[in-house]
């Protein structure tokens, strides 16, 4: 059995909740014949984790199955929608977030630079019949963000890969296709309302700075996502959707 993540005392205390997710339990067989490659299989093992209605036609690719947010880590940050929320998912993906938000918002722009990605993640919304909730955008964040309106922004940007692991410390910096800051200032242009879903391992300090490039500073909140007791990822949530 892998030996469980530790935080040190200066981590923990910046956490101000820990929520549990619970993961849905399934029988796993290694290699069903979907022909899936090494560095995917070990994701497609966790398939019904990731989309509980994985076998009713979901479709992935290789990027989709090590970034996509479990299905109940994205349930979760969902939950912070609040009446009539238009949810900006400035990089959806296959569609674990924007899914999510349409089951809980009122609305969700759904963007991302990759057309197949699009393609992948309105399929994938019909199968949890929320497509309608919906409105799929292919194109840069960076470039469509001056022109969008919306109440909270989501941003699960690319962290280079499950790669991003073998640092001690992710910085900001490694986020793709720009860095953290950029990224933040572009949402923050939109709405103070912002959610982050980072890497585990990522610079809780750098994280809080964020907050300190509005004055006066955003209240913040930083989550730790936990399924089958380890930690997949942190959300970070600023302005009115931050618990205090
Ligand atoms: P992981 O660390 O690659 O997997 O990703 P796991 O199963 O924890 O592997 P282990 O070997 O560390 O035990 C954990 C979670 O991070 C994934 O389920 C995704 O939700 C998220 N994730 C990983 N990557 C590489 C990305 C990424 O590039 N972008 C986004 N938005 N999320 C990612
Ligand atoms: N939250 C998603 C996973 C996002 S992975 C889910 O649960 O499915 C990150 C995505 O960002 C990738 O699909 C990638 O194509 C997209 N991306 C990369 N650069 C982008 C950009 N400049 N603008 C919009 N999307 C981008």
């Amino acid at each position: 059995m892998a030996p469980k993540r530790r935080r040190s005392r200066k981590r923990r205390k910046l956490f101000k909740r820990r929520v549990k997710v619970k993961a849905v339990p399934r029988a796993e067989e290694p290699g069903d014949g979907e022909g899936v490659s090494p560095m995917v299989e070990k994701y497609w093992l966790q398939r019904f984790n990731l989309f509980s209605k994985y076998d009713e036609g979901i479709k992935m690719d290789e990027e989709g199955w090590f970034s996509v947010t479990p299905e109940e880590i994205a349930a979760r940050q969902a939950d912070r929608c609040f009446g009539g929320a238009v949810v900006i998912d400035g990089f959806t993906g296959v569609g674990g977030n924007a899914i999510q938000f349409a089951a809980k918002c009122n609305h969700v722009i759904a963007i991302d630079i990759d057309p197949k990605k699009i393609e992948m993640a309105r399929n994938n919304a019909s199968i949890y019949g929320v497509e309608e909730y919906i409105d799929f955008l292919i194109g840069d964040f960076f470039q469509l963000a001056p022109f969008l309106k919306g109440d909270i922004v989501f941003l699960s940007p690319p962290w280079g890969g499950p790669t991003y692991k073998l640092r001690s410390t992710y910085t900001l910096d490694l986020l793709k296709p720009k860095d953290g800051y950029s990224l933040f200032q572009a949402a923050q242009n939109i709405t103070p309302n912002i959610m982050m879903y980072l890497p585990r391992n990522v610079d809780l300090l750098q994280v809080e700075q964020l907050s300190w490039l509005s004055s006066p500073p955003l209240q913040i909140q930083i989550e730790e996502n936990v399924l089958h007791g380890y930690v997949k990822g942190i959300t970070v949530y600023f302005g009115d959707i931050a618990s205090p």
